[in-house]
């Protein structure tokens, strides 16, 4: 069954970015339960800055799940990525991963690899960052099967990384890397820069799609841009996607409006 999600961010250094909620935890959780979203999805500074005991509580308090924990924090907040030219923050940059795979672990929840993809340049050529990037994938996923957790990686567009843009360019790259435990995020704001046609995309790469960001062209709730929705939702149906439609979002008017109109919008193309 497809699921629904609302994003939250406890990183303040990532205001202006695209997550619905910014007042904590319990605001965000209280707006999703009250609208009718199925999951969370957390964007948290650091293994170490949410209070589990509070979100294990919040989790059951509401019943809701925890669809995925963004890791974007390592790259916005400490400067970490795995392509770095220096050896030690390349570690520091898996250590980091490995630490939020623990954090989403404890609530069944898969850690997303977006932003620490990072880039090539400088004394980095492309080839080796993308190899660079295919070791600590596989590292990553190999330690997510441990944790029974799948790694979900993010290809960006143009502007947020040089590496891997499409779908189906992510699709080969985790074909060639020896874990089996990868899953590609299809971030419809990104494949509406990116793809030829994203409806054809998300069935082309239909096997390796694990989690959606759920949300419209001009990095709006969906509707609120000129994505065609009615042929997006009928390629994820066609697929029998059964993860979570997550509206990372810019708040735009406010959070509230973006959710409700996120949550509208999934119950009237996926009733
Ligand atoms: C960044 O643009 C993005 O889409 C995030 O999901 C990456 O962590
Ligand atoms: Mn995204």
């Amino acid at each position: 069954m497809i699921k629904s999600a609302i994003t939250v961010s406890l990183v303040p250094e990532a205001k202006g970015g695209p997550f619905v909620f910014w007042d904590g935890l319990e605001d965000c959780f209280q707006h999703a339960a009250d609208l009718g979203f199925d999951a969370v999805e957390i964007f948290a500074p650091g293994p170490d800055a949410v209070d589990r005991d509070q979100l294990h509580g919040l989790v059951e308090k509401h019943k809701l799940a925890v669809a995925a924990v963004g890791t974007g924090a390592g790259m916005v907040k400490h400067g970490l990525s795995f392509p770095d030219s220096d050896a030690g923050k390349r570690s520091a940059a898996v250590d980091f991963a490995k630490q939020m795979i623990d954090f989403g672990a404890e609530f069944s929840a898969p850690a997303i690899i977006g932003s620490m993809q990072g880039r090539w340049g400088g004394a980095t050529d492309k080839a080796t960052a993308v190899g660079y990037l295919g070791e600590a994938l596989n590292e990553l996923g190999n330690y997510a099967e441990t944790k029974n957790v799948a790694l979900i990686y993010e290809p960006l567009n143009r502007y947020e990384t040089n590496l891997l843009n499409k779908l189906s360019d992510a699709a080969e790259f985790v074909d060639s890397l020896e874990s089996k435990n990868i899953r590609l995020l299809a971030d419809l704001f990104h494949m509406n820069i990116e793809e030829t046609d994203v409806a054809k995309s998300i069935t082309d790469n239909a096997k390796h799609i694990g989690h959606i960001h759920f949300v419209d062209s001009n990095r709006q709730a969906a509707g609120f841009g000129h994505t065609d929705f009615d042929a997006v939702a009928k390629a994820i149906q066609s697929i029998g996607f059964e993860g979570y439609l997550s509206a990372e979002v810019c708040p735009i008017p406010d959070s509230q409006a973006t959710a409700k109109q996120t949550i509208e919008v999934i119950k009237r193309l996926f009733a």
